[in-house]
């Protein structure tokens, strides 16, 4: 036998640091486990006809990884979008709170929000009634923040433990799994027949607010009172408000239905586009501040989540700005698995004792560690905070860090102590001292008795068309219900609340009309409740406008109105028969946008359509362009017409609104957000016109009132 010849290493080479493959470029296929894919189309077999090997590893891996693609989904707020942002404060905090987050107007704080709806599965649409989530994970110098709120400042319910009852009722009916994302179907008014002290939130999901036109355009809440905490450690309640800066608006609900067919992504996709053009969306944050003393004060129990302050009786001070200003990179890793938890509070900020808000600081993280499976799910990309984490805390599922060292118990000598208590002055939470005392009893507190008055101020402070809307939300609602006893029950609810509408809700779903009021309206109201009066009425920016040509279009009048419009903000989108380029009548070419089969009038802010003969003659040739014009009008959206264009508005049923009317010496006609001129010459003028028009966002007049007499 030779002997084993001694390996040598060859000094003259250099070290190859294996670590740089970490960084990888991605250009590659490999298996999980970095082995490099020459072929992902065919599994190893025996033979070219013959079985498959089980020694097709990497068939196995792809198969079983996807076998476990999906996660349990959210059981409430399923649907979401989200997207990375920046928050910052306008001016230092201190008076208020030691938040580190909220002193330093120079720093940008990350963010990333997620906006839901809540009923429905993750694949429902969008534009369902519903209300809307509303959440905001603030990346702080001192752990991570989360508001985690709705569109809707009031809840159903005062207590937590109902929770599982309401989401129960709400969802599709357990024996046929119907309806979907949707709210019309018996068990739900049957729990809320039962739950008076739903009836302020039920007014708010019958209005316009369930039905937002977008994310960026809707409000947000933090709902529960909670407590700032200043360094001198006095307490103030507060509440939280988010202000969208495009104002807020909503669609009508023929629009919402009839998008959740042609696109169940409009919030979505709405979201992600602005964002990728550019026109981030900004909300305000604005605080309710309430002194401790003042608790009692207004005779509204802060701690019942079915009541709001009015902010004529204690204003909205805003504090800072949020930016939303990219998308995520990953729908999966980002959207769907990003924990949000109102127990996660820095210090600064703390609780009241809300008892619906007491049950969610449970609720959260159990379900996150249902849903995400593993206690290590903190430590995700998009959950892990950006300051350090220590502690003693150690695997589990999924461990993604490699903890060093040797200790891991607390006190300890062997690790120097470490980690070890964090100082206050460094951003150490401290609970505040909130003193109480009591007996241990499963109770309702007094105080949390009056369910119907807040819920009259929301109806007395609604415009007379969001009135009429409302009114119609109850006639379909209720009119799915099957149940006579539980319509019964409702319309005596609607009565506690005004016996007008109750007398209107009974008209439309077949059961008799209350007799009598059971109280008189106490005739107040708040006028920042109304959408109205938090739509600005300056501004068109990010609104889109369809402009329907064909073959032939007259370029001139085309471009000057598109150009207006992105001037103003906006964007101005060619709707036309097929995609590709149509060509003007003096042979200059534009690129169609859409067609009338892949979008629809639903999708769009307003309409203008411009002259051209022949564009205007293949135009009114298809049937679809009528009823497009005619959707538009029905929803009251702003339309324009210059030159031959003017035609077509005259063949939809805008015809009846024009008839008689006399039109300007300069053969300009603006009636009821429509504007049009035969004249090309007017085609600035109706550009102007019709900007204004589209900042009024609706044209409610156009409605007839089927409801109310003013
Ligand atoms: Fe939630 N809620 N909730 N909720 N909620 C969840 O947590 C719960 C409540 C809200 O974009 C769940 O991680 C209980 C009020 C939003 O990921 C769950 C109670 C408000 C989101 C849960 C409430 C909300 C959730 C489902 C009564 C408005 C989506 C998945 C005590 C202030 C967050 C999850 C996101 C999500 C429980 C009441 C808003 C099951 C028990 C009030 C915006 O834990």
């Amino acid at each position: 036998m030779s002997e084993p010849k001694e390996q040598k290493i060859d000094e003259s080479s250099k070290d190859r640091d294996l670590e740089q493959f970490r960084q990888d470029t991605g250009e590659y296929m490999t298996t999980n486990h970095g082995v490099g894919v020459n072929n992902t189309n065919d599994s190893l077999k025996v033979g070219e006809r013959g079985p498959t090997l089980i020694e097709d590893f990497h068939l196995q891996e792809k198969l079983s990884h996807f076998d476990r693609e999906r996660i349990p989904e959210r059981v409430v707020h399923a649907r979401g979008s989200g997207a990375h942002g920046y928050f910052q404060v306008y001016e230092s905090l201190a008076k208020y709170t030691k938040a580190n987050f909220l002193q330093d107007p120079s720093v940008k704080t990350p963010v990333f929000a997620r906006f839901s709806t809540v009923a429905g599965f993750r694949g429902s649409a969008d534009t369902v009634r519903d209300a809307r989530g509303f959440s905001v994970k603030f990346y702080t110098e001192e752990g991570n923040y989360d508001l985690v709120g709705n569109n809707i400042p009031v809840f159903f319910i005062q207590d937590g433990i109902k929770f599982p009852d309401i989401v129960h009722a709400l969802k599709p009916e357990p024996h046929n799994e119907m309806p979907q994302a949707a709210a019309a179907h018996d068990n739900f008014w049957d729990f809320i027949s039962l739950v008076p002290e739903s009836m302020h939130m039920i007014m708010w999901i019958l209005s316009d607010r369930a039905l937002p036109r977008s994310y960026r355009m809707m409000q947000g809440f933090g709902v529960h009172t909670f407590r700032f905490v200043n360094e001198q450690l006095k307490s103030r309640f507060v509440k939280f408000h988010w202000k969208p800066l495009l104002g807020v608006h909503s669609l009508v609900w023929d629009e919402a239905q009839k998008l959740a067919g042609k696109d169940p992504d409009f919030h979505r996709r709405d979201l992600w586009k602005a964002i990728e053009m550019g026109d981030y969306p900004e909300y305000e944050l604005g605080v309710q501040i309430i002194e401790e003393e003042d608790e009692f004060k207004y005779g509204i129990d802060i701690l019942d989540a079915t009541k709001l302050i009015p902010e004529e009786i204690v204003p909205v001070t805003p504090i800072g700005k949020m930016v939303l200003n990219r998308n995520p990179d990953n729908f999966f890793a980002e959207t769907e698995q990003v924990a949000f938890n109102p127990a996660r509070v820095v210090s600064g900020i703390d609780f009241s004792n809300d008892p619906l808000l007491q049950g969610r600081l449970f609720s959260y993280h159990d379900t996150q560690l249902h849903r995400l499976g593993s206690a290590n799910f903190p430590e995700l990309p998009i959950n892990r905070p950006v300051c350090p984490v220590h502690n003693n805390q150690r695997d589990a599922v999924m461990q993604m860090k490699v903890p060093q060292g040797k200790t891991n118990y607390f006190p300890n000598s062997i690790g120097g102590g470490c980690p070890m208590m964090s100082p206050e002055n460094m951003g150490a939470f401290v609970h505040y001292k909130d003193k109480v005392e009591g007996e241990k009893v499963r109770v309702r507190s007094e105080t949390f008795s009056d369910h119907f008055s807040q819920a009259t101020l929301f109806w007395n402070s609604l415009s007379s068309p969001e009135k009429e809307h409302l009114i119609q939300a109850t006639h379909f609602e209720l009119g799915k219900v099957d149940n006579p006893e539980v319509k019964g029950r409702l319309v005596d609810l609607f009565n506690h609340v005004d016996h007008e509408l109750a007398k209107l809700v009974s008209l439309g779903i077949g059961v008799p009309a209350p007799s009598k009021a059971v109280t008189s309206n106490h005739g107040n109201l708040s006028p920042a409740l109304s959408i109205e009066n938090n739509s600005p009425k300056e501004t068109i920016k990010t609104r889109q406008v369809a402009i329907l040509a064909a073959q032939g279009f007259d370029f001139a009048q085309l471009t000057t109105i598109q150009k207006a419009l992105k001037k103003a903000g906006a964007l101005g989108e060619i709707v036309s028969q097929f995609k590709g380029t149509i060509e003007s009548l003096d042979g200059k070419k534009v690129e169609v946008d859409k067609t009338f089969l892949t979008s629809a009038s639903v999708m769009f802010d307003a309409v203008y359509i411009p002259g051209g003969q022949q564009s205007v003659k293949s135009l009114k040739a298809q049937t679809e362009v009528i009823d497009f014009i005619n959707e538009a009008f029905k929803h009251c959206k702003s339309i324009a017409a210059t030159g031959e264009g003017v035609d077509l508005v005259l063949k939809s049923q805008i015809q009846g609104l024009l008839l008689n009317k006399p039109s300007s010496p300069e053969e300009l006609i603006i009636e009821k957000g429509v504007i049009i001129s035969q004249d090309p010459a007017q085609t600035e003028r109706v550009a102007l016109e019709f900007i204004k028009a589209i900042s009024a966002h609706r044209h409610w007049t156009r409605e007839v009132k089927q409801f109310l007499t003013q």
